[in-house]
């Protein structure tokens, strides 16, 4: 067969961009992933009147440039494909013509507040769990929705639509709601993989404002010729259904070789868990605030959201310098020769959810739990990655449990698989190895669910994942050390909490 170059358009909540990916198909040999970045463009939310917004134009425009630069670097042969992914729960508000009524609010706006107690009503939390299979979040897009509902806005909404949908819509003019990332709404239920009728008649909120339900794998619609004019790409270019949540095409990129594997997503948020057949919908899985998303072939993505790399933004952000961020790698290595875990915070907390003043924030919580804070940036750094490694230690031995699947590896795959300490500390504090990589995970999952469709990796998902070991690069780091200091430490962390 021929070589096929796909695009992935993947959004995250600091930058978006647009990753290629050649795949030469196993009959020439080995089967092959060539990856490219085409562009990358900064995501910046923006605050109006009181409100968080993403700037989902500047995000579309950013999508558009990409696919420009994607036309340009695949010379006159343009692309086979393109699939959209990029972060959960978020919608926006289409009205009867399919024009947007509102920007997208951010999950981090505050909105949502009271809006647990107003659900908690109606509907208790073990029914609600029992039902969705959903960990609590504050910003679900069913609190989400019933923030939004008094609004004129929503009023005159005739469709609610999943960012990465909408940035779907608006490249083929086609509506549809994507599976994975509609299972993080919290209105649909895990084990029909259809929305809730419990969920649905507690609240009042009507489920068939979401366009239709569509697979990974389902055909989404072509670029439409406005599209084509504006980025010169030839057509026409079919739009594949991915895991259009960003975590479920990451999980689909990790590259285990073993079904007993546990993974860590790491990004903005470290998403820590093990892949299921079926979700675990226990109290004690309720308790222990584990999630049960849907990913790509019908599995099960049983994880803990974990605060993640947005607490290092946040401090590098609050530390900026000449409006950049202060500089990442001499930070990193800064931290590296502070002795650890020391002083040490509980990064599962919702407390560290908003933005603003992070270092000051990271710092009240070590002193609420008896710790001295961290004296300076390198000791505040040293801080954050030691909290994240004991939370990642802390949800894979939670998955391990509660599901009953052994963890003999742990993949990091995300932003996080090229922070060097972060991999070695997490492998510490886990005290398994870390194979780290893909960095790129959500495009290279996103990639490989769109050759899978066109068959170009025959064989299920065992053979993507075989192919991603053979075609990147990966880093092993063996656990080293003492799993007992991390024990104490996680004693230390568990103090720390604002409410428990
Ligand atoms: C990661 C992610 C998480 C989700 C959070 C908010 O990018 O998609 O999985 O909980 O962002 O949407």
């Amino acid at each position: 067969g021929d070589d096929a170059t796909f695009a992935a358009v993947d959004l995250g909540a600091s930058s978006g961009r647009v990753i290629l990916g050649r795949f030469r198909p196993a009959a020439d040999g080995p089967a092959a992933l060539d990856l490219r970045e085409a562009h990358r463009f900064p995501n910046r939310p923006v605050r109006v009147r009181g409100t968080l917004y993403w700037d989902v134009l500047d995000l579309h425009r950013g999508v558009l440039d990409g696919l420009r630069r994607a036309g340009r670097l695949t010379g006159g042969a343009g692309i086979a494909g393109l699939g959209i992914d990029g972060w959960a729960v978020d919608h926006g508000l289409l009205d009867r013509d399919g024009e947007l009524l509102a920007n997208p609010v951010h999950y981090r706006d505050d909105r949502v507040a009271g809006t647990r107690e107003q659900l908690e009503a109606v509907l208790p939390p073990a029914e609600l769990y029992a039902a969705t299979g959903l960990q609590h979040l504050p910003f679900n897009t069913v609190y989400q929705l019933l923030a939004a509902r008094g609004t004129p806005a929503f009023r005159a909404a005739r469709h609610v639509v999943l960012l990465p949908d909408l940035i779907s819509y608006w490249l083929t003019g086609r509506l549809g709601t994507e599976l994975t990332n509609a299972s993080t709404t919290q209105l649909l239920d895990p084990r029909t993989g259809d929305w809730s009728p419990r969920v649905a008649g507690a609240t009042g909120l009507d489920t068939s404002l979401f366009p239709p339900l569509r697979r990974p794998g389902d055909p989404a619609g072509d670029l439409l010729p406005e599209v084509l004019a504006a980025t010169g790409l030839p057509g026409p270019v079919p739009v594949t259904t991915v895991g259009s949540h960003d975590t479920a095409s990451a999980v689909a990129a990790v590259p285990a070789a073993t079904p007993h594997f546990g993974y860590i997503a790491t990004g903005t948020w470290s998403l820590a868990g093990v892949e299921l057949d079926a979700p675990v919908l226990t109290e004690e899985s309720r308790r222990a605030n584990f999630t049960n998303e849907l990913g790509v072939d019908a599995t099960v993505r049983y994880l803990r959201n974990i605060m993640g790399l947005w607490l290092l933004e946040e401090c590098r952000r609050s530390w900026e310098v000449d409006g950049a961020p202060a500089p990442l790698t001499e930070l990193l290595e800064q931290a590296a020769r502070v002795p650890g875990p020391g002083p040490v915070v509980d990064a599962g907390d919702p407390a560290f959810t908003a933005p603003g003043r992070m270092p000051e924030r990271i710092a009240e919580a070590c002193r609420r739990g008896g710790q001295r804070a961290p004296r300076d940036r390198a000791e505040t750094v040293r801080c954050v990655l030691d909290s994240l490694a004991l939370a990642h230690r802390e949800a894979i031995t939670d998955a391990e449990r509660l599901s009953g699947r052994a963890v003999d590896v742990v993949h990091v795959v995300g932003g996080g698989a090229r922070n060097e300490l972060l991999c070695r500390l997490t492998a510490d504090a886990c005290g398994r190895p870390v194979v780290a990589g893909p960095a790129e995970a959500a495009a290279v999952g996103n990639l490989l669910c769109q050759a899978r469709t066109a068959g170009l990796v025959p064989g299920g998902p065992d053979a993507g994942r075989a192919l991603l070991r053979r075609a990147l690069p990966l880093v092993r780091y063996e656990p080293r050390g003492d799993t007992a200091e991390w024990q104490r430490a996680a004693e230390r962390a568990a103090q720390t909490r604002k409410e428990r």
